[in-house]
This record gives C-alpha cells, sequence and structure tokens, in this order.
C-alpha cells in the first residue's frame, strides 16, 4: 500500500515562488510514488475576511495552479475543502478536545490576529489549526508536505490525533510533515529575515507566479543583496543566500554550480541571469494557466471530491461510533 500525502493551500492573495518551492514542487515530486491528495482550503480562506466574487475566482485560479505546475488529476486527488462537509464536522468534533492555551500559542494566530487587532480576531481563526487537523486526520493522511511555517500546525495535528487515540481507542494515524532542506522557507526579496509572503505590506517582497515579464525584472533588480560584490552561497549573507536558492532550485543547477558561474562576475550580471531563469520557468507556466477554462477546472474539482467523500466518510462514521453518536 502506498502511503498517503495531504496538503492544501488557501484561495487568498497571489500565490508566489515561495509556495510553488516550498509546497507545490514538492507535491508534483511526489504524486508518482504517494496516494496523494490536494484540496484548496476555501474554509481556512475566510477566517480572515474575502470578497466573495474574489474567492470563487482565487479557488479557481489556485487549482489551476495545480493543474498548470503538474499536478495530474489521474494520479492524485485535487478538491474543494467546502465539497466535502466532514471536514467541519470532524472540526467541530475536535474543538471538544483541543486546548485554549495550545491555540493561543499559536504562532500564525498571534501574527494574523495582531493585525486588525486582538479584539477584533475571529472564533474561526483562532480555530484554524483544528480546521487542519481534521483536513489531515479525516484521511488517514502519512505525510504532509508544507513549507516550515506550517510545522506548528502539523504539530497541533498529531497531538489531537493522539489524544483522541489515548481516550476512544485507535482511531487516527498521526501524520508527519515533509519538507525539503532547501526549499523550506524562501524570504522575501526586501527583507531576508521575513519569509516570502502573500500578505506582506510590499509586493516587492515576493515574486507572484502571475508577475508579468517587466515585474518580475524590476523586483529582482530591487531586490536586497548584501555587502561584498562576490556570489557565495553562505549564512553571512542571507539575502544572497536566498537569491542563489531560488536560481538553484527553478534552475535545477546546484548552489555549488551557480558560485562557480559567477567568480568574477558581480551582482549586476547574477541577478539579470537569475531574472531570466525566473521568466523562463514561470512564463510556461503562465501560459498553461491561461490554456485550462473554468469548466474543465470545475469539472476535475467535482471528480475529486467524488474520489475522496467515501474516505473522509468512512472515518467520520468511526469517530461518531467511538464517541458515542447514535449513527
Ligand atoms: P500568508 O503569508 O498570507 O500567511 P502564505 O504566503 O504563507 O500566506 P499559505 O497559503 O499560508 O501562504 O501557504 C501555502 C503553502 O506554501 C504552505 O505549505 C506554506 O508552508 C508554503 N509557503 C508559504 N510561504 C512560503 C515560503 N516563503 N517558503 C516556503 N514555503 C512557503
Ligand atoms: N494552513 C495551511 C493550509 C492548509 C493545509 C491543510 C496544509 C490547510 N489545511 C492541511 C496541509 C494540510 C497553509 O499552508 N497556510
Amino acid at each position: 500500500m502506498r502511503q498517503r500525502i495531504f496538503s492544501g493551500i488557501q484561495p487568498s492573495g497571489n500565490l508566489h515562488l515561495g509556495n510553488y518551492l516550498g509546497a507545490i514542487a514538492n507535491w508534483v515530486a511526489m504524486q508518482d510514488e504517494f496516494d496523494s491528495i490536494f484540496c484548496v482550503v476555501d474554509m481556512h480562506a475566510i477566517t480572515v475576511s474575502q470578497d466573495p466574487v474574489a474567492l470563487r475566482q482565487k479557488t479557481i485560479e489556485i487549482a489551476k495552479i495545480y493543474l498548470a505546475s503538474g499536478i495530474d488529476p489521474q494520479k492524485s486527488a485535487l478538491f474543494v475543502q467546502s465539497h466535502i462537509p466532514e471536514h467541519a464536522e470532524l472540526c467541530w468534533i475536535l474543538n471538544t478536545i483541543a486546548k485554549v492555551p495550545e491555540l493561543e500559542k499559536m504562532t500564525q494566530f498571534k501574527d494574523k490576529s495582531q493585525k486588525n487587532g486582538r479584539e477584533s480576531a475571529g472564533v474561526g481563526l483562532f480555530d484554524y489549526p483544528v480546521l487542519m487537523a481534521a483536513d489531515i486526520l479525516l484521511y488517514n493522511t502519512q505525510t504532509v508536505p508544507v513549507g516550515h511555517d506550517q510545522v506548528q500546525h502539523i504539530e497541533l495535528a498529531r497531538t489531537l490525533g493522539k489524544r483522541f487515540n489515548n481516550k476512544f481507542g485507535e482511531t487516527f494515524i498521526i501524520p508527519d510533515y515533509f519538507m525539503k532542506e532547501e526549499s523550506k522557507l524562501i524570504m522575501a526579496l526586501d527583507d531576508p529575515t521575513k519569509k516570502m509572503s502573500k500578505s506582506a505590506k510590499s509586493e516587492y517582497s515576493y515574486i507572484a507566479l502571475s508577475d508579468s515579464e517587466e515585474i518580475i525584472r524590476k523586483k529582482i533588480k530591487k531586490a536586497v543583496t548584501d555587502s561584498g560584490s562576490e556570489i557565495v552561497y553562505h549564512d553571512d549573507k542571507p539575502a544572497l543566500k536566498n537569491l542563489i536558492n531560488i536560481y538553484a532550485l527553478l534552475s535545477h543547477k546546484t548552489t555549488a554550480e551557480i558560485e562557480t558561474m559567477y567568480v568574477g562576475k558581480g551582482y549586476g550580471a547574477f541577478k539579470s541571469d537569475l531574472a531570466e531563469v525566473v521568466v523562463d520557468f514561470l512564463k510556461p507556466l503562465q501560459e498553461k494557466m491561461a490554456s485550462i477554462s473554468d469548466e474543465q477546472v470545475l469539472e476535475i474539482l467535482r471528480v475529486g471530491a467524488e474520489k475522496v467523500r467515501p474516505l473522509a466518510r468512512k472515518k467520520l462514521e468511526e469517530v461518531k461510533e467511538k464517541i458515542g453518536f447514535v449513527i
């Protein structure tokens, strides 16, 4: 039996190279070997305010990005979270064993609730990690491929899975996370101490997968670099290290090969080549996205939901029976 992987992305904001390299690229590489389920997590997206028209468009766009990146709907199940209500039902049940202080210490909650003032933070935002635990545990997931920022959430899923098993008997598989060392955290172009993020204030902090050639060149030109002029991959030069990382991951070269290529050349030559690498990577992805119709995507998402629905139903029945609900 192949191991199961599950992962998801929220249909909010513009997907960027960090999302692609930290998450989607790994999913594509894993789908041949693993029984793969990939979700567009719209119920997570509404934990912060969303415009309904934009949310619907983004949900379809994220699915197009999955497909254009190489997620094959014949190999993997691809669906929208809200199409499977069992996620919300299991979330409610897990809410009864999750503890308030466990959720209060979540970094993402602390960050996001601070943005508009703690008093206006929604209960959904607070409960976000429990819904994520439900997503994962519902499908007997063994491995969750995500970027480094999600580790704390996966740990909570492990805690809740174990707690439920201890209280009601073996029910859930306890999941592990997976990330590639080089891509686990792609940093912001304007500040290498922060992760590249779609909710960043400045658009110069990330390269969106939808950016035009001109914008990409502009953003890379403006990206901060460290003192000195040599192209070296070193912790002392975090800004350059991040740029070399992006170059290496997109061009499938090693960081050592890149260092060798730029001996005696300065930041200018390196940056202009990096812009080329990013443009060459994103252009075909954007063209592929444009060639997929909304109707095609909706059909793929419908089929995906039908594939996973029996798994979700079966697990939820088992849970309901264990906790004493009359079925
Ligand atoms: P936000 O900044 O609004 O919280 P985000 O850009 O972090 O959003 P998510 O939807 O939270 O995006 O993340 C989707 C996936 O991309 C997750 O697996 C996450 O770990 C990964 N990811 C996000 N940012 C990065 C990054 N800078 N480097 C590597 N992986 C990332
Ligand atoms: N919180 C995740 C998105 C997400 C997820 C999941 C990822 C929701 N449910 C289950 C993996 C498995 C994020 O990337 N922001």
